[in-house]
């Protein structure tokens, strides 16, 4: 292995990084910037929520889609004020309904009553999280149960000129979600998908956007919708071979990435606050607490992936009053947990196998945070971390696997004046970014 050139930083001080070397695959600046939002909402909104299914049919009279009091700047300033970046929704899912007038659909807002056929919920939306200072992602699934063309070559074209609609028409996006689900279309026939054309097109309408699918190309999914990445999560996959949907890699290697994986495909962990994916009265008692949504977040963000978290709408068009006060309160949670950096003011030392940490009093905390500069590649396999009162008296407090953009570590808590980051086993030289240590109540 190759000595260790350890760029531990405290968060306030990251330099020298420009002098580095890239090892192996690394993110594009989209992917690094897409890495940074961390935490954004789903939207899960249509036929299905008035309907109470989770996949409709596509035969849905579109008169079922009538929300009575729809406020989308609702939706985005709750989203703004639980600390979320953005909302991905659903522009079309797999019933075909366009929550948008498509020209290249019979299955839209316009032929249903809801404002009289003049109602644009993609439109209202982007502007609502304009003025809210947010982001907005879009899900437009390829299956469609709805359009007459679905399964015949025709339907991979009508498919461009829907994303080229909503990609030309709305303003920009930062995400394209693309689902794995592949069913029968009203014909009875699956459709053989041209995501090759898919990719080409909408990054030629947006070279801006991240798309998201089992396979990335930018963002894999995690392989369960439980919102839960591997410990060992490495940001690299192996595409070459699989597909999406049923020829996807298999959900663990999903879940953990591939060790020595050829691309730079970071993972997303999606899952709804609810049990399901569309608002249902009777999961209203479903809705995630705070606390468990915490958890999640350190299982997700703080095994270096995003967290994209589903808030639906109810058929008001509201985000209920429930899934606001748990947003709010994993707000406050996340505020206090990271608010006071317990080594702001410590001396940090790089050594060669790793770091030393001296504090001028002793801290009692119970985390600590690294990252990694991934933008010159994910470099480190293991490491444990030893606290005492000196270099010589230290005592092995946790151990782990991977860390990547960021890595929370929780341990019973320790008071200590000395912290060694002890880097067990790297593909190269790491090289580590801001690093933090808390104590959270839990
Ligand atoms: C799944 C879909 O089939 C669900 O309906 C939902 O949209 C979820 C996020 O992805 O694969």
């Amino acid at each position: 292995m190759l000595p260790f050139i350890l760029l531990a930083l405290s968060i306030s001080s990251i330099k020298n990084s420009n002098a580095q070397e890239k090892y192996g695959p690394t993110p594009t600046p989209n992917q690094l910037a897409w890495q940074e939002k961390e935490f954004y909402l789903f939207m899960h909104f249509g036929p299905n929520t008035f309907t109470n299914l989770e996949w409709g049919k596509g035969s849905e009279d579109p008169n079922v889609f009538n929300p009575t009091q729809i406020d989308c700047n609702q939706w985005a300033s709750i989203a703004k004020a639980s600390g979320a970046k953005g909302i991905i929704i659903t522009a079309k899912h797999h019933d075909g309904f366009c929550l948008w007038p498509s020209k290249f659909s019979t299955h839209t807002v316009r032929e249903s009553k809801w404002m009289n056929g003049k109602g644009d919920v993609i439109k209202m939306l982007s502007e609502a999280c304009k003025k809210a200072g947010i982001e907005m992602g879009v899900y437009i699934s390829p299956w469609d149960r709805n359009h007459p063309q679905y399964g015949t070559p025709a339907y991979n074209d009508i498919y461009i000129q829907t994303m080229k609609e909503l990609l030309t028409g709305y303003g920009k996006f930062f995400e394209l979600w693309w689902d794995g689900a592949n069913g029968e279309g009203p014909n009875g026939k699956k459709q053989v998908y041209d995501f090759k054309r898919f990719q080409d097109s909408a990054l030629s309408y947006q070279s801006q956007l991240v798309i998201f699918s089992d396979i990335g190309p930018h963002i894999r999914w995690i392989g369960n919708e439980d919102g839960i990445i591997n410990e060992t999560n490495w940001n690299l996959l192996d595409t070459v071979g699989f597909q999406r949907g049923e020829g996807a890699p298999p959900t663990d290697t999903l879940n953990r990435g591939n060790f020595n994986g050829k691309a730079w495909i970071p993972g997303e962990a999606d899952v709804s606050i609810r049990k399901g994916w569309f608002y249902h009265e009777e999961e209203d008692n479903t809705v995630k607490t705070d606390k468990q949504l915490f958890n999640l977040y350190l299982k997700n963000v703080g095994r270096g992936g995003n967290f994209l978290l589903n808030v639906p709408p109810n058929r008001k068009g509201l985000i209920s009053a429930s899934d606001s006060a748990a947003l709010m309160n994993f707000k406050k949670l996340r505020d206090a947990a990271f608010k006071n950096n317990l080594f702001k003011n410590a001396n940090f030392k790089n050594v060669t196998n790793g770091l030393e940490i001296s504090l001028a009093q002793a801290a009692t905390f119970n985390t600590i945070q690294l990252q990694e500069q991934i933008k010159f590649g994910q470099r480190v396999i293991s490491f444990e971390i030893l606290v005492g009162d000196n270099k010589s008296n230290l005592k092995k407090i946790a151990s782990s696997t991977t860390i990547g953009r960021k890595k929370i570590v929780q341990f019973p808590t320790v008071t200590a004046k000395f912290i060694q980051v002890k880097i067990t086993a790297s593909k190269a030289n790491p090289i580590l970014g801001a690093m933090a240590g808390y104590l959270i109540n839990q």
